[in-house]
């Protein structure tokens, strides 16, 4: 169980992701949390193998990236409402805001960097906006050089344009031990570095939104309605059983009530989460060319 962060420790990594778009919290993640998730993540190979997305540039050619997480394993529930960051992102992206996308980025040895991005690009708002998106990359073993830590381009989110492809950035690697957590605001260039390591890059990217924008992930469509009634509250509240500013109401109210009207008492086994397994080859084959 960790201790909450002291008002001036979350205060001052807000100020550091203010300033300069981006910041490391070490030691965030207890080992055994780590170990937990890490055997989520070989059991996903087992039962989507290769990641829930074909091969592609942008997303990599052996990089590993699974989705949907809140309908599998119970642990992801525990890494969307992670206490530190819970702390952090209202100072970040105000109060209300939601969850935006689950993934995971396991980068195998010998992909290449990816592409230097924002995250927010999906809003395609004039820059520099309010923060609408903000990252956090979790690294589930070291983040070297070598193994391709994420690279940043400090101060970038300040910029007023998006980063151009083919443009090379200074960037600077968020190097951290197994175990941190890097907050990355929506508008900071970044991208993953080269895996040049013989072994994974293992990381998540849990990545939350202004609670007035809508979230990248499908996650009010995607999540069964029988499972997500028994998640706790703030993780409700993380998918939009709450209103932010009146955005995202039933009947102008929180969702929370009309939701438990419609789906308290449902059924959390659903045959479709078995049946999705079965669908990965589909899923992942890729399009004709
Ligand atoms: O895996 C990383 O280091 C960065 C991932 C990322 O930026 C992305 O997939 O959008």
């Amino acid at each position: 169980m960790l201790p909450p962060l002291s008002e001036a420790e979350a205060a001052a990594l807000a100020a550091r992701i203010a300033r300069d778009g981006y910041a490391i919290l070490p030691d965030a993640i207890p080992a055994d949390f780590r170990q937990e998730i890490c055997e989520e993540l070989e059991r996903l190979e087992r039962v989507r193998p290769g990641g829930d997305i074909p091969p592609a540039p942008f997303t990599g050619q052996v990089t590993r990236r699974w989705f949907d997480l809140l309908n599998d394993g119970e642990v992801w529930q525990r890494v969307a409402v992670h206490p530190w960051i819970l702390q952090v992102l209202p100072k970040v992206l105000g109060e209300g805001f939601l969850l935006s996308t689950m993934g995971s980025a396991v980068v195998g040895p010998g992909e290449p960097a990816q592409p230097i991005h924002v995250d927010d690009g999906v809003y395609a708002f004039p820059r520099p906006h309010p923060n609408l998106v903000c990252n956090t990359m979790w690294a589930l073993t070291d983040f070297t050089e070598e193994t391709g830590a994420t690279r940043v381009v400090p101060e970038s989110h300040a910029w007023d344009h998006d980063p151009h492809p083919r443009k090379r950035y200074g960037t600077v690697p968020l190097l951290m031990p197994a175990g941190g957590i890097a907050f990355v605001v929506g508008s900071c260039f970044h991208g993953a570095g080269a895996n040049r390591s013989d072994h994974d890059r293992v990381a998540l990217t849990i990545n939350y939104c202004n609670g007035s924008m809508r979230q990248q992930e499908n996650l009010m469509l995607g999540i069964s309605p029988g499972r997500m009634m028994g998640f706790a509250p703030e993780l409700q509240d993380l998918l939009g059983f709450r209103t932010c500013k009146g955005a995202g109401h039933i009947f102008a109210q929180d969702p929370r009530r009309e939701m438990n009207r419609h789906y308290g008492g449902s059924d959390a086994q659903d045959s479709y989460l078995e049946r999705r397994n079965g669908l990965h080859a589909e899923r992942t084959a890729r399009p004709p060319a």
